[in-house]
């Protein structure tokens, strides 16, 4: 890669809860990170319009209680009241198609000498809401270098684990099961994107997509597919489960772009969860304020044809 993502947001001499508690602290660190951030010379943080945003991640509780995870069901709380059902430890995720190293590897030979860091993102959901979110993880990079991606990959396929004897939404048909997403390989060899494990320090909470998840900061939420169990790259694009329901609404590319209104709702503004101070609803960004960092890969691109 050409470079390697350094979040400015990094918390790493102080435990999240300790952290979290002690508000005074935190802003006074944040404050001083966001003075360097024309010294450290790219637009990481995503500019002074959400800055806020970046100092002031959205609590524990509201990011593991208001969730999407229709395996559990389609209410914001189904995740947080069924998702301990699942298994999580063994988990094993299958690596496949055109790769050097093809094979089902078990999580924890994966993590095996892999350094997690933390990763303070916005995350934006297509149906206008979003949070901020300290995720703790690793580059998706780091993994397809080392299993090796070959000539001719040009996108990888994800799929969530299919498990309906624990996943009551599964039971149903709400949606074409296993949920499956997918990116074009630049997308997943971008240093932004990653594989979370975790979030406020803590191994990831069942609702959020235990034990690994995809996160992709500049996309909207549903294209960062939970409790992963095969990634497998690929010559053509993948199907993808929002997409195939209905392209119209749900592209593959799924960009956060305020000047692209989804057909039922327009994308120029968000409510930022969690209440309070920053309740109201705020000016949607462009790439979710992750423009300077990865705009060149959709150069030339007609942005509201490829949404
Ligand atoms: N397997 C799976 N992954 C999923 C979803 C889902 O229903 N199933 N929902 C997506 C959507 S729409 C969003 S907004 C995010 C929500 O992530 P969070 O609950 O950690 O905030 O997960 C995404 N990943
Ligand atoms: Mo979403």
């Amino acid at each position: 890669m050409a470079y390697r993502y350094r979040s400015p947001l990094t918390r790493t001499d102080v435990t999240p809860k300790e952290i979290f508690m002690n508000r005074r602290q935190w802003m006074a660190g944040a404050g001083a990170v966001v003075g360097t951030g024309a010294a450290l010379g790219s637009g990481l943080i995503g500019g002074p319009a959400h800055a806020q945003d970046a100092l002031e991640p959205n609590s524990f509780e509201d990011i593991t209680s208001y969730n999407n995870y229709y395996e559990f069901g389609t209410s914001k709380t189904d995740p947080s009241n069924y998702a301990h059902e699942l298994t999580t430890d063994p988990w094993s995720i299958e690596i496949d198609g055109m790769v050097d190293n093809p094979g089902t590897y078990s999580l924890a030979d994966l993590l095996d000498g892999q350094t997690i860091e933390e990763r303070i993102y916005r995350f934006r959901c297509v149906e206008a809401w979003s949070m901020v979110v300290p995720w703790n993880g690793f580059e998706l990079a780091d993994l397809l270098t080392r299993v090796g991606v070959q000539d001719g990959a040009q996108y990888v396929a994800f799929e969530t684990v299919y498990r309906p004897d624990e996943m009551p939404g599964q039971r149903r048909n709400i949606l074409d099961w296993p949920y499956r997403e997918g990116l074009r390989l630049d997308e997943a060899m971008h240093p932004l994107t990653l594989l979370a494990t975790g979030l406020y320090g803590e191994p990831m909470p069942n609702q959020n997509g235990a034990p690994i998840r995809l996160v992709v900061p500049w996309k909207y939420g549903f294209k960062s597919i939970k409790s992963i169990v095969r990634i497998s790259l690929v010559a053509d694009q993948p199907e993808t489960t929002w997409n195939m329901i209905n392209a119209r609404e749900y592209g593959f590319y799924s960009n956060v772009n305020p000047n692209v209104d989804h057909p039922r709702w327009s994308q120029a503004t968000e409510r930022r969860v969690g209440g309070g101070l920053f309740s109201s609803r705020q000016p949607t960004l462009m790439f979710n304020g992750y423009e300077d960092d990865v705009a060149s890969m959709y150069e030339g691109m007609d942005l509201s044809e490829y949404y």
